[in-house]
């Protein structure tokens, strides 16, 4: 071991030091989030390896411990000196700040985006980590504690000449990541999947070894792999799986043009949304972009001349606009590019110009000759297009006019809303009731000056399966935007909200959660503010009426039904009534466990501002008109809320 305290390994424990006093800085958080990101960046280095044509494999473990192993079949990091630093390349890697690929040359060194730090970083933040190469026949290992070489590379054994590859097991270190050092199956198995889409032919074998079979105490590690020869045609293939595909052609283009290699996948399903994902070096990009920029210039340029020059598009009808071009469309624009600068608030946009006029030569060459060779798909496309053009018209006269009469005479409030008396709109709260007999009970039990009642009927309208002329024409949407009294999209006015609690009040059953999700949806999408400001709500009827010796038992889940029946017995003196609708409570019920400020148990709407992008990408997958994703999102719909006695 070197005695030797030189002026580059003081400047390796500086850097190092800086990156544990200051994680947040190269990892974004050291939440969970922050935890997960640590083998990502690991693995950053192995996809770089597979994109530079030498490693088809990797596998990733989490061990029982919550360490993690990440394993591939590379070339294995150099480890002979460099002469720089002195020391071999691979402890630079680990130990030198930024130093990522840039040693050795030949490789090619694509990563790097918004947290793109380096191993170094994992290092620093880990416990510890070992880390072994198999190299021309021999097997090195080197540990480090805290982000501290342990000893000097060492030479542990011999191998295959033909068998390389690097192994890097890390820690991370508990002192850091306060909140959980437990990882996540889950969130890793989203991150891992995507990285194997977004790299055609990469394996990616994610391990759990932590479960053990409950009566045999055996280990039983769960397995997941990914592997996709199509890429992102599989990409887009799996995001359309909820949706009806229009054809069955997947569009895709690919090619390199000043140094940007851009791959595009696309295809329109019957729906009215747009699910397009943008990836630069496989990181993705929430808020577009260059890149993005491109790709729609290029689809709406190229679709117009091919509507006009085959008189789908008659010379007195306008241009399509992209909007009507991109409605149903699932894409993914994935670019790699040498040196990506991220520009805006929370730096996930692309801002190298080049990268937009790659995209848009590529897609435009590709999607000429993709439209002539394909006539009906084209025309398929521009027929959905076409009308997109004629409904978003029809919306927006619809728009007009609502606004106009909003202005001139004061939208009058919808006849089945029941107001409440008082005014002031921090005392009053609106219950959005499922059906009419419901609505009922629940305007015969409120309490008259603060409670409104609104009762909507039968299943609300999806909003992610309407267009938007559909959408404003929905009696029950108009009777909920008129009675909040906000306005919706660039007319709404927070101001105006009419009662500070919206309350969604639905049966507890399945169907009851799927129309909370319909409402969450079109305020989601329509009125995010209410959502991100706290102002919504889900009402929590119970499951059961325990009756015995005239007293009386609410429950309000199974666990707590059997709470009770333990606690008062199990007898013929029990009267066990399961509730299978608000509408079987009368008025009296439903106030004393549903609506009464004293007494009932409110859910309120959060939204996790992290999470964000990807409860967007939740919505758009599972809102679907397939039953079955729909049923997994329903169950997960508790992710949504957060409990709150009032
Ligand atoms: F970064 C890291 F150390 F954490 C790490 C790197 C972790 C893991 C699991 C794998 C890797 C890694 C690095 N796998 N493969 C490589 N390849 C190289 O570092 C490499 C090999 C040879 C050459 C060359 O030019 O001969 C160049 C490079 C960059």
């Amino acid at each position: 071991m070197s005695t030797e305290y030189g002026a580059d390994q003081i400047q390796i424990l500086e850097g190092l030091e800086a990156v544990r006093k200051r994680p947040g800085m190269y990892i974004g958080s050291t939440s969970s989030r922050g935890l997960h990101h640590l083998v990502y960046e690991i693995v950053d280095n192995s996809v770089d390896e597979a994109l530079a044509g030498f490693c088809d494999e990797i596998r990733v473990t989490i061990n029982e411990d919550n360490s993690v192993t990440v394993e591939d079949n590379g070339r294995g990091i150099p480890v002979g000196i460099n002469h720089k630093a002195g020391i071999p390349a691979v402890e630079v890697v680990f130990t030198i700040l930024h130093a990522g690929g840039k040693f050795g040359g030949g490789g090619y060194k694509v990563s790097g985006g918004l947290h793109g730090v380096g191993a170094s970083v994992v290092n620093a933040l880990s416990d510890w980590l070992e880390v072994t190469i198999r190299q021309d026949g021999s097997v090195y290992r080197q540990r480090y504690e805290k982000g501290q070489a342990c000893y000097a590379l060492e030479q542990i054994g011999t191998c295959e000449k033909e068998e390389t590859g690097t192994t890097v097991v890390f820690k991370p270190d508990a002192t850091i990541f306060q909140e959980t050092t437990v990882y996540e199956f889950d969130i890793l198995k989203q991150r891992l999947r995507e990285m194997a889409f977004l790299t055609k032919n990469l394996k990616i074998v994610l391990c759990d070894d932590r479960i053990t079979d409950e009566e045999s105490g055996a280990k039983k590690p769960l397995v997941k792999t990914f592997h996709y020869e199509g890429g992102i045609r599989e990409f887009v293939t799996y995001l359309n799986k909820s949706k009806t595909a229009l054809y069955d052609t997947i569009l895709y283009f690919e090619g390199t043009k000043d140094n940007v290699y851009v791959e595009v996948a696309m295809q329109h399903n019957d729906s009215y949304t747009e699910s397009s994902y943008s990836f630069v070096n496989n990181i993705n990009t929430p808020e577009g972009g260059t890149h993005l920029a491109g790709f729609r210039n290029a689809i709406t340029k190229t679709f117009n001349d091919y509507a006009r020059n085959n008189k789908l598009l008659k010379d007195s009808e306008p241009n399509l606009s992209g909007e009507d071009i991109r409605e149903g469309m699932t894409a993914i624009i994935s670019v790699k590019i040498e040196d990506p600068q991220f520009e805006g608030q929370t730096k996930q946009k692309l801002g190298n110009s080049e990268a937009r006029g790659a995209v848009d030569s590529v897609v435009s060459e590709q999607l000429t000759y993709f439209l002539e060779q394909n006539p009906g798909v084209a025309k398929t496309i521009c027929e959905k297009s076409i009308l997109a053009q004629r409904a978003r018209d029809a919306a927006r006269k619809a728009r007009d006019l609502t606004r106009r009469k909003t202005a001139l005479e004061g939208m009058a409030l919808p006849g089945k809303l029941a107001d409440c008396s008082d005014k002031d709109p921090r005392n009053c709260e609106i219950y959005i009731v499922e059906g009419d007999s419901a609505g009922g009970s629940a305007k015969t039990a409120r309490s008259r000056n603060t409670q409104a009642i609104l009762p909507l009927r039968g299943k609300i309208l999806n909003v992610e399966k309407a267009r938007l002329d559909k959408i404003y024409a929905n009696a029950e949407i108009k009777a909920m935007i008129t009675a909040f009294g906000t306005g919706i999209h660039e007319d709404f006015d927070i101001s105006k909200l009419r009662y500070h609690k919206i309350i969604i009040m639905t049966d507890a059953d399945v169907d009851g959660a799927h129309i909370s999700t319909l409402m969450l949806t079109f305020l989601y999408r329509f009125m995010p503010e209410l959502i991100k400001g706290g102002f919504v709500y889900l009402a929590q009827p119970p499951l059961y009426k325990l009756e015995k010796n005239k007293k009386v038992w609410y429950a309000y889940s199974d666990e707590e039904l059997s709470g009770i029946l333990d606690e008062v017995g199990r007898d013929q003196n029990n009267r066990i009534q399961r509730y299978k609708g608000l509408g079987e409570m009368d008025a009296e019920q439903l106030w004393e466990t549903t609506m009464d400020p004293e007494r009932r148990v409110l859910l309120r709407v959060i939204m996790d501002e992290e999470a964000e992008s990807e409860i967007d990408l939740t919505f758009t997958t599972l809102m679907g008109d397939k039953v079955e994703p729909r049923r997994e999102f329903i169950e997960e719909n508790a992710k949504f809320v957060k409990n709150l006695d009032i």
